[in-house]
């Protein structure tokens, strides 16, 4: 895509804003910055914005009437009236993480892991970064865990492993991870998505641009997800700590095991793990399944489960 010139609204001045608008400035796109705060509370964020980059304070309005393209932050709501203005005109909004994936797919295009899920989503995360780096995977780690993914986006990698948000998900139109997992679905943010049926939707976005050649890693256990998995156009590699399922990832005699084509293939010893409770284990499922997905051997993601230790809550 054209950068140049291109005028481009960027609404949401928080980590996300602020990485959208230095990366596409810095492609020559005429970046209008708009932040529902007031220019005094702004002052510190607008000394980080790179030179060229206007700033709109208290409002999206001017923004949004002079852009070619809108980027939203996650923590902007798509039912503000400017947004929906703005699309009724013809002008497309996107999200920080579909613009990430054309940025790749513009350049290098590393295949991306992507992690959803209501809880758990920072340690699968981080444990499928560390897994991939012992198989000596270059894969570095973004998204909602803290690190913008349009800061990876054109770095040369072998993976992206991306933690994504299902606010990040209601805003993708052509994201297509290779590996997408959904970890589980309880209520969550409804003040921001009305209803579950609409969280839920938001969530399944993940899966919706994934074709045969990609992997949907999918919780079995969980009564909300398990009915996707014959609806998904992407290889299906479910798990189940509760081990009912015939083919995929599940604990049986003490092991996590890879359960394929009627045969058992051992992964890991339970007793190894240091992560504590059953859904870190399940979390160990999702991250075991995703790297056999990317083709790293048992013995390699063994010995990552053995020497991952619990991540900090944020
Ligand atoms: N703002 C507006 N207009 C609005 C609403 C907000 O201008 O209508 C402005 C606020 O004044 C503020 C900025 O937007 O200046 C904040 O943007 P943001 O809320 O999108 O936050 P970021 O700093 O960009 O951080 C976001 C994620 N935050 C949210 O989704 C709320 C971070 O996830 C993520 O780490 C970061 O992008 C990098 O990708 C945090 C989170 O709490 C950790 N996520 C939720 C969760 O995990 O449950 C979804």
């Amino acid at each position: 895509m054209d950068w140049q010139n291109k005028r481009v609204a960027v609404l949401g001045l928080g980590k996300s804003g602020l990485a959208i608008a230095k990366v596409l400035s810095a492609k020559g796109a005429r970046v209008i910055a708009s932040d529902s705060r007031t220019r005094e509370e702004l002052q510190e964020v607008a000394s980080q914005l790179p030179e060229g980059v206007d700033l709109e304070a208290g409002s999206h309005a001017n923004a949004c009437m002079e852009a070619d393209l809108i980027v939203v932050s996650p923590g902007v709501p798509g039912s503000l009236p400017v947004l929906q203005a703005a699309e009724a005109d013809g002008v497309e909004v996107i999200g920080e993480i579909e613009l990430a994936y054309r940025l790749g797919q513009d350049g290098h295009a590393a295949p991306i892991v992507a992690i959803t899920g209501t809880n758990g989503k920072t340690t699968t995360t981080t444990l499928t970064g560390e897994i991939f780096k012992a198989a000596g995977l270059q894969a570095p780690v973004g998204g909602n865990i803290g690190h913008p993914l349009v800061l990876l986006a054109e770095e040369p990698a072998d993976w992206l492993i991306a933690e994504v948000s299902s606010f990040q998900l209601e805003t993708v139109y052509q994201f297509r991870p290779k590996i997408a997992v959904w970890l589980n679905f309880t209520d969550d943010h409804l003040n921001r998505h009305g209803t579950r049926e609409a969280y839920f939707t938001a969530k399944k976005r993940i899966f919706a641009q994934q074709t045969a050649e990609d992997w949907a890693v999918i919780n079995a256990d969980d009564p909300a997800l398990a009915g996707l998995i014959g609806e998904l156009s992407a290889q299906v590699l479910p798990f189940s700590l509760s081990g009912t399922i015939a083919e995929g990832v599940v604990v049986s005699d003490g092991w996590i095991v890879w359960r394929k084509d009627g045969d058992e293939v051992p992964v890991a010893p339970i007793a190894d793990i240091q992560l504590r409770g059953a859904h870190n284990l399940e979390n160990c499922l999702a991250a075991t399944a995703m790297a056999l997905a990317a083709g790293i051997t048992p013995g390699i993601i063994a010995l990552a489960l053995r020497d991952f230790r619990a991540v900090e809550h944020r």
